[in-house]
């Protein structure tokens, strides 16, 4: 018993960790005073029945919308006598007045049938067919809502936050004519630029969740079924070090962790990966679509972005907005009062303002009034993470941003002039001595609020190059998209390639009240955006290729958009660097065919070079707002 509650104790833990405020914490008197609860096993088109919560307002005075919510973190807690301490995504809707719906997704917890990691959605629908997906599940569970709880309005919406935000993301394919919003908050997008990869790198920082998603469970469950590892020790950096390859850690996941097999076998973006994301499928959406995101998410920022410039390319007349503002993971559904990432404070009371101004009127406006007509928010509602203020845009990335390129020098320069004559930058990086990725690295379920960090440290590193402009003399507003076009060469065979974008600070910034202790904001190397691309799949995801020795190889990749404004008397910094350790796994920089089973004498130092020369010119373009 004793190990059952240090079990549930950790698993707690974990989901906190990862934002997720599990359901068994103190009940909430006002949600026991104005909501009823009711559970049911829902069956799906295939005879599995889905464990599904209903919160029905007691007052039976008017008809309300449904709005549902699946995960596989537990729409618990489970029987009559608890409630949730908490309905749908903030204090107003519930005020409102809705039916909350939480069901525990297939294979999770109470209901029955088989899990599957970002299930790969069917590319066919076949009438009468038994086969399920995501958005079978959803259609299934919305039919059987409408026909047996009563009191509803006809109109469904569906909305969740990361794992939940892909599930909200799956209910678009065929949706049910019913389902009418649907608001994918930090989205996962597709597993292999979200969460467990970037571009290819494993992020070893999420090493421990694969824990949570790896074993089947026997039959619907109140208790967890799964030991999450403990390390015993919370140094992250020191605990993967001591680890070695990642062939260790093999030690602490059975062969009985599914999805630690399949990340292992999985190296590349083949069909594994291809067939689970959600992307390729945000074809014909019909409900009003409403994606939220932070822009410092270390965990899911590609999906908020791509699912909603995706849906806007594929569906021009469908309603489709997109809020980005000075979030990390999820931060938008809980108010701390003060907003600071890191040691940057954006202001007050930021997520109850979205909640309140956009959040609840996109509900209400499609849910509760007749959703004829657009609500009254733009398309995009962006928050400028330089000048602390939200914009309005009628599209993003905006129309009038425009490319600009700035090359990177020798010398450490950075500007817009092109180089010129035959020079280089070097670096000798060492596997065994990686480049941390913060100064405050926790062994956590997931990364946590890195995204915002001081750089200084690395920039004082000999194995990251650094390249700055001038201090500006007016400001410099990145609204969209940015692209690292790198131009180098290895001693060896394979490298990863980490490009960083930095806002220098004066040297004179003054310091506000909610300073960590011991930082000087003076000269602040605030990480505006980060990205990595594994070297090998520079020309292809699903087919790596080696480096040849020392000859110049061309590697671009896409950095997440941002947008921000590089004050007046600030600069602009680009840090290039080969290790980001733990946050992703280390390169061998010895081509092997698979990292995963790669051994200790694989992991080798190597020299890199970044060129700049006319012809090999290494650069980034970012989209300027005039
Ligand atoms: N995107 C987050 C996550 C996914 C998978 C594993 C661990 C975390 C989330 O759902 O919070």
């Amino acid at each position: 018993m004793i190990m059952k509650n240090i079990r549930a104790i950790l698993v707690l833990f974990a989901l906190f960790l990862c934002g997720m405020h599990p359901a068994f914490t103190q009940e909430n008197n006002q949600v026991k005073a104005l909501y009823e609860k009711a559970e049911y096993d829902i069956p799906m088109r295939d005879g599995v029945n889905l464990h599904t919560v209903v919160y029905s307002p007691k007052d039976k005075s008017k008809p309300y919308p449904i709005l549902m919510q699946r995960t596989p973190y537990s729409a618990g807690p489970y029987g009559s006598g608890k409630m949730k301490n908490k309905l749908g995504p903030s204090q107003f809707l519930m005020e409102d007045g809705y039916i909350f719906v939480y069901q525990d997704v297939r294979g999770r917890w109470m209901s029955e049938g088989l899990y599957d990691n970002m299930r790969p959605t069917l590319t066919e629908r076949v009438a009468s067919s038994t086969e399920i997906d995501e958005s079978t599940d959803t259609f299934d569970t919305i039919e059987w809502l409408l026909s047996n709880v009563k009191n509803h309005n006809a109109k469904v919406g569906i909305w969740g936050i990361s794992y939940p935000g892909f599930y909200s993301a799956a209910a678009l394919p065929y949706s049910h004519p019913n389902l009418k919003a649907v608001s994918p908050q930090a989205p996962i997008g597709d597993f292999y630029f979200d969460d467990f990869h970037h571009n290819g790198a494993y992020l070893l920082s999420y090493w421990l969740a694969t824990t949570v998603f790896g074993y089947q469970k026997d039959g619907p469950t109140e208790e967890a079924w799964y030991d999450m590892v403990n390390p015993e020790t919370s140094d992250g950096y020191q605990f993967f070090m001591d680890m070695g390859p990642l062939k260790n850690a093999d030690k602490w996941y059975g062969e009985d962790n599914f999805f630690w097999q399949q990340l292992k076998n999985n190296p590349d973006y083949n069909s594994f990966w291809q067939k689970r994301s959600i992307i390729p499928h945000l074809k014909e959406v019909k409900p009003a679509v409403l994606t939220v995101g932070g822009w410092f998410d270390a965990e899911d920022l590609y999906g908020p972005l791509t699912i909603y410039k995706t849906i806007e390319s594929n569906n021009p007349n469908t309603y489709n907005a997109i809020v980005m503002g000075p979030w990390s993971h999820g931060d938008w559904s809980r108010e701390s009062g003060h907003q600071i990432i890191s040691n940057i404070y954006f202001g007050d009371s930021i997520s109850t303002w979205y909640q309140k101004n956009i959040e609840q009127e996109f509900f209400n406006h499609f849910l509760k009034e007749s959703g004829e007509g657009k609500p009254a928010l733009p398309e995009a509602y962006m928050f400028d993470t330089g000048k602390h203020q939200w914009e309005k845009f009628n599209e993003w990335p905006p129309k009038n941003s425009q490319w600009k390129s700035f090359y990177l020098h020798e010398e450490g320069k950075l500007s817009s002039t092109t180089p010129e004559g035959d020079r280089f930058s070097t670096f000798i990086s060492d596997p065994a001595n990686p480049v941390p990725y913060s100064q405050d690295i926790k062994l956590n379920f997931t990364p946590r609020k890195y995204m915002a960090d001081d750089q200084r440290f690395a920039a004082r590193r000999p194995d990251v190059l650094t390249f700055e402009t001038e201090v500006l003399q007016e400001d410099m507003t990145l609204a969209g998209e940015i692209m690292a076009r790198l131009k180098v060469a290895t001693s060896q065979t394979d490298a990863d390639w980490i490009v960083k974008l930095i806002d220098i600070y004066p040297g004179d910034y003054p310091n506000h009240e909610y300073v960590l202790d011991g930082v000087e904001m003076g000269n602040y190397h605030l990480m505006v955006r980060s990205e990595v691309l594994r070297g090998r799949y520079r020309e292809s995801f699903e087919f790596p290729k080696p480096f040849v020795p020392d000859q110049i190889s061309a590697v671009d990749f896409k950095l997440q958009d941002v947008f921000h404004t590089f004050k007046k008397g600030h600069k602009i910094q680009i840090q290039v660097q080969s290790t980001w350790f733990p946050l992703i796994d280390r390169n061998p920089q010895k081509y092997v065919e698979n990292i995963f089973e790669a051994d200790n004498e694989d992991f080798i130092k190597a020299t890199h070079r970044v060129f700049h020369t006319e012809k090999f010119a290494s650069k980034i373009e970012v989209m300027v707002l005039p």
